[in-house]
C-alpha cells in the first residue's frame, strides 16, 4: 500500500510537476529513476535529494530507444518497475489558422507518442511482474476545449482513450491513473511562441495556478492506495478556474 520502497520511473522530471513529484515520492521513501532532456536540472535535483535513492538519465521521450533505456535502468538498478509516471509534455498553444504545423507535430510526438513509448517499455515488465501502475499527466484540456487549445487538447484527449484502453486490457494486473490538472504554476508556458498568448498563460499560471506540489500530492495519493484500488483519474483545478 505504501509508497516506501516502490520503484518509480518519471519522465519530464527536470521541472514543474515532474520535479515536485520526484521530491514528494523521494521524501516518502520511493526509489526513483528520473528522465528529461536538461541534464543540469536532473543533476541538481538528485544532489538536493541525497541520500534518497534517486538516479537520473538524460531522456528525450520522442526517441523510443531512450525511453526504453530509462526503464531498463530502473530494472538494472532496482530490479523492477512498480510505477511509470508519464509526465513529459509541452503546450505550444496557438489557433489553427496560425498554421504552426511543426508545433502540432511536437505535441503529438511528446504528449502522445512519448506516452506510448513509456507504456511499450513497461508493459512487458509489469505483465511479467503481475503488477504495476501507469500514471499519465493528462489535463483539464483533455476535457474542455478553448480557442487555441485544439491540438493540445487533442493530444490530451488521446491520452484518455489510450489510458482507459490500458486499464480495461490490464484489469486485475496494472493500475492506471490520469492526473488532469487545471492551471499549474510551472514552466509550461515556455513553449508558447505566440507572444500575447505566452504572457497571458504565464500570468494566469503565476497568479492563480496550483503549485506543482499540489499535483505531486495527487500522484502520491494515487500510488498510496491498496492494490485493489485504482484511482483512474484525478481532475484538480485552482478554485478560481471556471473551465
Ligand atoms: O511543465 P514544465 P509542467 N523529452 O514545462 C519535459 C501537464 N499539464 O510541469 O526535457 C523529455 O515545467 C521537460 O523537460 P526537458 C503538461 O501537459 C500542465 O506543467 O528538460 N522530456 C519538463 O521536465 C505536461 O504533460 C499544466 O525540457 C520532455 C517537463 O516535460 C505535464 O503537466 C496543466 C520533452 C515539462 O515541465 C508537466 O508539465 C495541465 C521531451 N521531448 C497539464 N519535452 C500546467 N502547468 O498548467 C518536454 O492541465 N519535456
Amino acid at each position: 500500500m505504501a509508497i516506501k520502497g516502490k520503484v518509480v520511473v518519471i519522465t519530464g522530471a527536470s521541472s514543474g510537476i515532474g520535479a515536485a513529484t520526484t521530491r514528494r515520492l523521494a521524501q516518502a521513501g520511493a526509489k526513483l529513476v528520473i528522465g528529461a532532456r536538461r541534464k543540469d536540472r536532473l543533476e541538481d535535483l538528485v544532489t538536493a535529494l541525497a541520500p534518497a535513492e534517486v538516479i537520473y538519465q538524460v531522456t528525450d521521450v520522442t526517441d523510443k530507444k531512450q525511453v526504453q533505456s530509462l526503464v531498463n535502468l530502473a530494472v538494472e538498478k532496482f530490479g523492477r518497475v512498480d510505477v511509470l509516471f508519464n509526465n513529459a509534455g509541452l503546450m505550444p498553444l496557438s489557433e489553427l489558422n496560425e498554421l504552426k504545423v511543426n508545433e502540432w507535430e511536437q505535441m503529438i510526438d511528446v504528449n502522445i507518442k512519448g506516452v506510448l513509448y513509456g507504456i511499450a517499455a513497461v508493459l512487458p515488465i509489469m505483465e511479467k511482474q503481475g503488477s504495476g501502475h501507469v500514471i499519465t499527466t493528462d489535463s483539464v484540456a483533455g476535457h474542455v476545449i478553448h480557442p487555441g487549445t485544439a491540438v493540445y487538447s487533442g493530444t490530451k484527449w488521446a491520452i484518455q482513450a489510450i489510458m482507459d484502453g490500458l486499464r480495461q486490457e490490464q484489469a486485475g494486473k496494472i493500475r492506471t491513473t490520469m492526473i488532469s490538472p487545471g492551471a499549474v504554476n510551472t514552466e509550461l508556458y515556455r513553449t508558447i511562441t505566440n507572444e500575447k498568448k505566452r504572457q497571458q498563460i504565464k500570468n494566469d499560471e503565476q497568479t492563480s495556478g496550483l503549485a506543482a506540489e499540489d499535483v505531486a500530492n495527487a500522484v502520491a495519493y494515487a500510488i498510496d492506495q491498496p492494490n485493489n484500488v485504482g484511482i483512474n483519474e484525478i481532475l484538480l483545478r485552482p478554485i478560481t478556474q471556471q473551465r
